[in-house]
């Protein structure tokens, strides 16, 4: 891409088609042409690029609706998490929703049973509701930077599921929020994978390649509202790295330079995934102290520890689907964006998710989660299998399809009530077949090449924390006993005794 692109939006004229200037208006006239029970395909990919007038004029309106006697209802369909204004302000009106969610109000409302929650792949999500599979969308809701005098989009710091939602849709309203940089146009690439048979190989081989259009489109007859914002995308801050994870980074640089050393990785590395969370936030930091150079990510959210190798120059250049940026380091960003101009791209979810450019560029997937079994089986989701927390994002579609896939966690939580490597995962989200290595700050498990019992002994040995330590390896020792020999030994009946002592008396001690 060109570093010396000039965009054609002005911050003073971001709605340069003369037509669609008409049909400005305010949101709670856009909330009027929402009819009860829509479904709602909405921007924002964790706190970044989602529409921010129109969910809370909704919900004002559904409140008075129902006030009034009227049941009104809404499903909304989104890129990933979004922030108080969208999922904090719809989560009573919601019948359903998904992919990924991370809002308190969201997820007591799915944990109480009141939103019907479907936890997808990321990858899967615009694939699956253009085939049809997830049934119609009524109204598209897309926050954008502007709109060319052709009608062409300028999307903003996420760009998730926009194009598909913008497809698909009846009818569109669109925000065009004047705090969002004009200077991101021309830092997104959007690429349509169609459907089969008509699906092509994707032509992407290496993280900075552009093979589609800077801008998104949509029929302007389907738009029926415009609102103008001026509003700032809400990320939560960053814990600052702690003990625990800056020793979970030192494990996994450690693990990485012997790579080198053995030439299985070349020095530079592969293309960098890094999940969501402090933890992943954290291993960056890391990543930007140690000693490695032009380093590549291939990932879906750009968090501050991504941001700041870019900035020293450690990572040369970083695709992703969102910026998922503390208030500080958007401020940064936004400041300074002229240069990340040519070092950062966005693209839409099925691309920097997709399976087939995740094996072919070799991803080094790192990802956080709730708790891993002896076994190398991770929940990323549910706390005592059955409480919803986020959702699975990202993290399958990397870990599946990587050259190396990391899981990371501390060895306990809850103040050490809780240990995070248990006998049995109380639920599964990737199965030990997808994971290669283990890391907490107690050490880290490489699993390459090893057989059921042996990984548990590793496992136990390298990342349980020293309190939990001997409780597994007798776990491990009776069911081998128990199961005689067979190949991947557990006692039914105990196996989630840990979890059960944990809801019955607050720890699993
Ligand atoms: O609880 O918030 O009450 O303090 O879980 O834990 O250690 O701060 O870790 O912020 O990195 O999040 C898996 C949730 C980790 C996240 C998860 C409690 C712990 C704390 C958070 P508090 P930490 P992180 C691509 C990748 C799935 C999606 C994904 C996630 C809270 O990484 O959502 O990977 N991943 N996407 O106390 C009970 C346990 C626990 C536990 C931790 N064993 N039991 N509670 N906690 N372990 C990006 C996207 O998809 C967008």
């Amino acid at each position: 891409m060109s570093t010396t692109f000039t965009p054609s939006l002005t911050h003073d004229n971001r709605i340069q088609h003369a037509g669609l200037r008409q049909k400005v208006m305010s949101a709670e006239a856009a909330a009027a042409l929402i009819p009860a029970g829509a479904v709602l395909g909405m921007s924002g990919f964790t706190g970044s690029g989602y529409p921010k007038a129109l969910p809370q004029a909704l919900a004002q309106r559904i409140e008075a609706e129902r006030a009034a006697g009227r049941a009104f209802d809404v499903g909304v369909w989104t890129g990933a998490s979004t922030a108080p204004e969208l999922d904090g302000a719809l989560a009573p009106a919601m019948r359903q929703r998904l992919p990924y969610q991370s809002d308190p109000a969201v997820r007591r409302q799915i944990n109480a049973g009141a939103i019907n929650y479907i936890d997808m792949h990321l990858s899967h999500v615009a694939p699956m509701a253009q085939a049809g599979f997830l049934g119609r969308m009524d109204v598209a809701v897309i926050e954008v930077a502007g709109i060319l005098a052709d009608g062409r989009l300028v999307p903003t710091t996420s760009l998730g599921n926009n194009q598909a939602w913008l497809d698909m849709a009846d009818k569109v309203i669109l925000e065009v929020n004047a705090w969002q940089s004009v200077a991101l146009e021309g830092m997104h690439d959007v690429y349509r994978v169609a459907l089969p048979p008509a699906r092509e190989p994707i032509p992407l081989t290496a993280p900075g390649q552009s093979i589609g259009t800077m801008y998104m489109e949509c029929d302007p007859d389907k738009i029926i509202a415009i609102i103008e914002t001026d509003a700032t995308d809400r990320n939560s801050p960053f814990k600052a790295p702690d003990a625990d994870s800056q020793r979970i980074a030192a494990h996994i640089i450690d693990f990485l330079q012997n790579e080198v050393k053995h030439g299985r990785l070349p020095a530079n590395l592969l293309p960098l995934q890094s999940g969501v969370g402090n933890i992943a936030n954290a291993v960056l930091a890391g990543l930007n102290e140690s000693h490695f150079e032009g380093l590549t990510a291939y990932t879906e959210v750009l968090q501050d520890g991504m941001l700041r190798m870019i900035e020293s120059g450690k990572l040369t250049f970083a695709s992703a689907t969102a910026l998922s940026l503390s208030p500080e380091a958007t401020e940064f960003f936004n400041k300074n964006i002229e240069k990340f101009r040519g070092r950062v791209l966005l693209r839409p979810q099925d691309v920097s998710n997709h399976p087939e450019v995740i094996r072919r560029l070799g991803v080094l997937a790192m990802n956080a989660m709730i708790e891993a079994d002896i076994y190398g089986n991770i929940n990323s989701t549910h706390v005592m299998g059955s409480a919803m927390m986020n959702g699975i994002g990202g993290s399958g579609d990397f870990a599946r399809n990587a050259y190396i896939s990391f899981f990371m966690s501390p060895s306990v939580a809850k103040g050490g009530a809780i240990s995070c490597i248990v006998p049995m995962v109380s639920h599964t989200d990737h199965t030990e077949h997808d994971v290669q290595v283990l890391v907490t700050e107690q050490g880290l498990a490489d699993l390459r090449g090893l057989a059921p019992v042996q990984r548990a002994k590793l496992i136990i040995e390298k990342c349980a924390h020293p309190d939990y330590r001997d409780a597994l390896r007798d776990y491990l020792k009776d069911a081998q006993k128990v199961a005689n020999g067979q190949h991947t030994p557990h006692i039914m009946g105990e196996s989630l005794a840990w979890h059960r002592r944990f809801l019955q008396s607050g720890s699993m001690k």
